[in-house]
């Protein structure tokens, strides 16, 4: 196996280093893929050329790579193996061992999962070198995706249990699942602690974040290797490896780019939060009026540099106008600016804002949206007006099923149960389970504007059964599925379905239908209190 055959080699590093035969360094990476539906989606790019060569200077003992190593997401097995070949020539450039880990655009079903088993062994494993343990897990085993469950957790238990003596423990995973908390922080931290794991290393998120250490256990994203980055410096958006010293029971380790070096604590979770709750927007005590308007905001400078404060709305659909306002920010200075803006008759909905912090060339911090903050004390009283007007007999009180349809099947009003009132629709004799209530709402619905939907599901002839509340809505680009919401539905008792939804439509729309469907095309089900509300800030 590749993983013992790369670790085997390097063992022979400990006499030459005599003198101090436990200190050792060794390299953390993490998405260096082709960028996502990039122009070549084979070749490696020149950040992961440029992270192999920053590798090689380390002179670590070897490196990691915590996954998403190809593009992915084809059923073109000629072309998954071809970008596999693409990634295998670029990673021969490493002059020490290389250990690849599994992520989510490596493998992402049965056939990429045998692709993967094929070319590089099992999803997870374990090694040991200089008296350290390392443990390499997966987060995208098929049926178990973002969970360390069943098999796998069994294999971990046991795994901890004999690096008993090891002088410290390192986990590798591709998603940093302690990020999305649950099954994790419930099953999986509580082990690494008691075996006290000295850090946990993820990507994913393609970026740097160092995290608040919990019960012992240090936790960090490096997913800086190659693949796209977001625009922000300071929450970490930029190409980076990690350089791991381990010396005795003690480990650091610093954050390599191509412009230097730089501390650990260099991107924190807290400093990023601090950043982000550092801007306020001053809440409008009304609705403004047709014509223009300034939105007061506060800005903070967190650099010991001169820099400008750039905020920008994008009138996109609505009935804003397109508009540009900038201030300059001495060091650490904290100051109020005016953003200008522009509204036309119409105020919802809002435009795309984005208030960034600028050096240079360069974007530091950023906030989008920002605007919607100056809309929340003026905003609960127009949400409250709703839509049901336009959407008659919502909830089968009509005692028919008008201003309903179906795909296919019987949809009737029944007496026989009812979240409220004395009817509900009942759907029987469907043929697929994409079959159930349908809802147009093609007058109802419109662009850019975001509503909160819901819906009571009760089964009639099943114990259980997944439900989803789904809208079809196909336009100039084709015909588009979003769920809203889905939930598991029973015949004891009535659930509710509810998300929200804010259409992008693009040219001539067709259709906007709601329905609501799921469960086996033998189950019936009752439908009841459809609910859509205006929701202008999304919320
Ligand atoms: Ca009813």
């Amino acid at each position: 196996m590749l993983v013992c055959l790369l670790l085997c080699g390097c063992e022979a590093g400990i006499d030459r280093q005599a003198a101090d035969a436990r200190a050792f360094r060794f390299v953390v990476m993490g998405d260096n893929r082709p960028w996502w539906k990039g122009e070549d989606i084979i070749t490696q790019n020149e950040h992961f050329l440029g992270n192999i060569e920053r590798a090689n200077a380390t002179n670590a003992d070897f490196v990691v790579n915590v996954g998403d190593l190809i593009h992915g997401y084809t059923d073109d097995e000629e072309l998954i193996n071809k970008q596999w070949d693409a990634y295998d020539k670029a990673c021969k450039l490493f002059k020490m061992p290389y250990i690849s880990l599994v992520g989510n655009h490596d493998v992402w079903d049965e056939q990429s999962r045998d692709i993967w088993q094929k070319r590089y062994g099992p999803e997870y494993f374990s090694w040991d070198h200089k008296g350290c343990h390392f443990i390499a897990l997966s987060s995208e085993i098929v049926g178990e995706i973002n969970t360390i469950a069943s098999e796998q957790l069994e294999w971990l238990k046991q795994d901890l249990a004999k690096a008993g003596n090891a002088e410290r423990i390192f986990v590798f995973l591709h998603k940093p699942l302690w990020a999305d908390g649950s099954q994790w922080n419930d099953e999986v931290h509580p082990l690494l602690a008691k075996y006290g794991v000295d850090t946990v290393f993820a990507g994913h998120w393609h970026q740097y974040m160092l995290f608040p250490t919990k019960d012992g256990v240090r936790y960090v994203i490096t997913g800086g290797a190659g693949a796209e980055t977001g625009p922000h410096e300071l929450a970490g958006d930029f190409f980076h490896l990690l350089e791991v010293g381990v010396k005795g029971s003690t480990s650091s380790f610093s954050v390599v780019t191509a412009e230097g070096r730089l501390p650990a604590d260099c991107v924190t979770w807290d400093k990023v939060k601090a950043l982000d709750e550092s801007l306020i927007v001053r809440p409008l005590e009304r609705l403004p009026e047709e014509g223009e308007l300034e939105i007061e905001v506060i800005v903070t400078n967190p650099t010991n540099r001169r820099i400008r404060a750039v905020a920008t709305i994008e009138a996109g659909k609505s009935n804003w106008y397109d508009n540009r306002s900038e201030v300059i920010l001495e060091p650490r200075e904290s100051r109020a600016f005016a953003v200008k803006a522009e509204v036309g008759q119409n105020v919802f909905p809002l435009p795309k804002s984005n208030l960034e912090l600028v050096d240079g060339e360069k974007n530091l911090f950023g906030w989008e949206d920002f605007l919607k903050q100056a809309f929340i004390k003026v905003v609960p009283e127009v949400a409250a007006e709703d839509v049901l007007g336009d959407v008659p007999n919502p909830g089968f009180e009509d005692g028919s099923t008008y201003g309903w349809s179906t795909w296919a099947g019987s949809l009737s009003a029944s007496k026989a149960a009812a979240h409220s009132g004395d009817y509900s629709g009942l759907m029987t004799e469907r043929i697929e389970s994409w079959q159930g209530p349908v809802r147009d709402l093609i007058d109802v619905i419109k662009d850019g504007n975001a509503y909160k939907m819901s819906a009571w599901v009760k089964l009639d002839n099943a114990d259980s059964a997944y439900v989803k509340m789904t809208m079809q809505h196909a336009d100039g680009s084709g015909t588009h599925y979003s769920v809203i919401g889905e939930t598991t539905a029973y015949n004891d008792k009535w659930v509710q379905l509810s998300g929200t939804f804010t259409p992008s439509i693009t040219g001539y729309l067709e259709a906007m239908s709601l329905y609501i469907e799921g469960p086996a095309a033998d189950v019936n089900f009752y439908v009841d209190d459809l609910e859509i509300k205006w929701s202008p800030l999304g919320q």
